[in-house]
């Protein structure tokens, strides 16, 4: 049996994630008491990782398991997102969970989820949730974090959290990505920062997949567009995606996109393993929950939902096939200039980001005032631009645009995102405009931009809109020239009526 009271924290859980997490703790200085439900498991990770520098405690049982850890007891959970979560919860409790113990949910759970647990298990021991980005690569050696529940109990995991999160240049706001096993970043700015209260690290963690899923949906539109207008391999469409990932849209996933895009195919040498790959996109859920958040607040997140939609369409593969057989579209070959394409496809992609990072924020403004957070724009920013899968150079944008101004409405009215679609939009617009052309599906660039010229028209169709749901419903209007909040009706069958005013 482990040595009692003796670990910094307890790690439950010990699939891909769980081992990384604790590893990386480990590799900082933390004892780590962790125990997997097979116990297999456990023992062939602690045996795989004899010498860490803080010290891996492998438990059978949750008895031992706790009674490793120091109290108040730290208790990071790595489970699968749904019950698991809380039948381990329940577990531990009946194991001897106190109720001064912190139990972190570090799984991708539903953040209404986490506001329930925390009420449910109040009496038995402080339940609190953190968003964990960067897949296993993040987790080991730095992800981005986003801690959500008690402030008390945010200032016992702290130093824990600081250590592990990746870390970023002070002065660049640049991914520090030096660690290896054992040698972790010293120094930098964390990626971790306390977020609010109850569900609110878990929130934002799916506002961040949210996004991821935009993101990806429109570097795939960018690769499709250019890939079926000018017709080249996917290696030189790495050489393009490896340029871009030197300026603005300097990324992780376009980084990645480089790197994909020149892998040669394992079965088939001569060609690209993107050529093989199946077009059938899966989902997890969080970006349709961010979805169903944005349509229950009333905030237009299209090009989120887009992405999401996208994913819905691509796995839609043989009635796509069928159809593909029937239904017309144009015939359309590009004689323009190429590298033109190339540069407008980059702005595309630019805008349309922006647009989408946009929508993302105000969701995220519209939450908290929904759900009683106060929650800091340019942190949240600030924490997303090391060790998660959205990490950019574009983030430190976006901080300074919150830092400018923690109240601003809408990120599109930040005077550099201001200027950066003024001066990108022309090329975005001849995008979208050749893709409708092309027939080639590119429906989140399009989106995006229906939302820029949607968000800065002052007016748009909606007179019209409430004009028929007061014709056939009686659901009224408003007037312009009226006090908004006075709401008139018509008898449409005898228009030459008064109109019926009621004030609200
Ligand atoms: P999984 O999501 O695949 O979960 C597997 C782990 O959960 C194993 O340790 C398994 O134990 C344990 N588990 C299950 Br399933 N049911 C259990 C139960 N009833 N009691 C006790 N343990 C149970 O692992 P993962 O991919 O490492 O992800 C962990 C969490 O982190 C998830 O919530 C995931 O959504 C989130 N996340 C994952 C990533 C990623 O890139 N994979 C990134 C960010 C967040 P066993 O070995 O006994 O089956």
């Amino acid at each position: 049996m482990a040595e009692e009271n003796s670990a910094d924290v307890g790690l439950i859980g010990l699939a891909v994630m769980g081992q990384n997490l604790a590893l990386n703790m480990a590799d900082h200085g933390f004892k780590v008491s962790v125990y997997n439900r097979t116990s297999k498991v456990t023992k062939d990770f602690i045996d795989a990782n004899p010498n860490t520098p803080g010290g891996l405690v492998g438990c059978e049982n949750l008895s031992d398991f706790l009674a490793a850890v120091k109290t108040p007891r730290k208790i990071v959970m790595l489970v699968k997102a749904g019950p698991a979560v809380d039948m381990v919860a329940k577990q531990l409790i009946e194991a001897g969970l106190e109720k001064e113990d912190i139990l972190v949910d570090c799984g991708n759970s539903q953040w209404t989820d986490t506001i329930r647990r925390e009420k449910e298990y109040s009496d038995r021991c402080r339940f609190f949730g953190s968003g964990v980005s960067g897949g296993e690569i993040g987790a080991r050696f730095g992800p981005s974090l986003m801690p959500g529940g008690n402030g008390e109990a945010w200032k016992l995991l702290e130093p824990i959290w600081t250590a592990i999160a990746a870390k970023v240049d002070a002065e660049t706001g640049k991914p520090i990505e030096t660690a290896t096993p054992g040698h972790p970043v010293t120094g930098g700015v964390a990626c971790s920062a306390y977020i609010g209260e109850n569900g609110a690290g878990h929130y934002v963690k799916m506002i961040h997949n949210g996004i991821e899923y935009i993101d990806m949906q429109l570097i795939g539109e960018a690769y499709f567009l250019l890939r079926n207008l000018l017709q080249v391999t996917a290696e030189k469409l790495s050489q393009i995606f490896g340029r871009w990932n030197e300026g603005d849209l300097d990324s992780y996933l376009i980084e990645i996109t480089a790197d994909i895009l020149k892998q040669r195919d394992p079965e088939h040498p001569e060609a690209f393993l993107v050529d093989y790959i199946l077009d059938s996109a899966e989902q997890k859920g969080t970006g349709k929950w961010t979805s169903i958040n944005a349509l229950d607040l009333g905030i237009p997140t299209n090009s989120i939902a887009e992405a999401v939609f996208a994913r819905c369409l691509s796995a839609l593969k043989s009635e796509r096939e069928a159809a593909s057989r029937h239904l017309t579209g144009p015939v359309y070959r590009y004689d323009g200039d190429r590298n033109e394409l190339i540069k407008a496809v980059h702005d595309a992609l630019y805008c349309s980001k922006i647009c989408a990072y946009a929508q993302g924020f105000q969701l995220m403004r519209a939450a908290e005032a929904e759900y009683g957070w106060k929650l800091d724009f340019a942190s949240i920013a600030s924490i997303w631009r090391g060790g998660c899968i959205i990490r950019a150079r574009f983030l430190q944008k976006i901080t300074d645009a919150y830092t400018r101004d923690s109240r601003l409405v809408n990120l599109l009215l930040d005077p550099y995102f201001k200027e950066q679609i003024q001066n990108n939009q022309t090329r975005w617009r001849s995008v979208v405009a050749l893709a409708a052309q092309a027939g080639v599906a590119a429906p989140a660039f399009m989106s995006a931009l229906a939302y820029y010229d949607g968000y800065r028209s002052a007016q748009l169709p909606a007179n019209l809109l409430q004009a028929q749901r007061d014709y056939f419903g009686a659901h009224t209007y408003e007037r312009i020239d009226q006090p908004r909040g006075v709401h008139c009706h018509l008898d449409w069958s005898k228009p030459d009526r008064p109109q019926i005013k009621i004030a609200h």
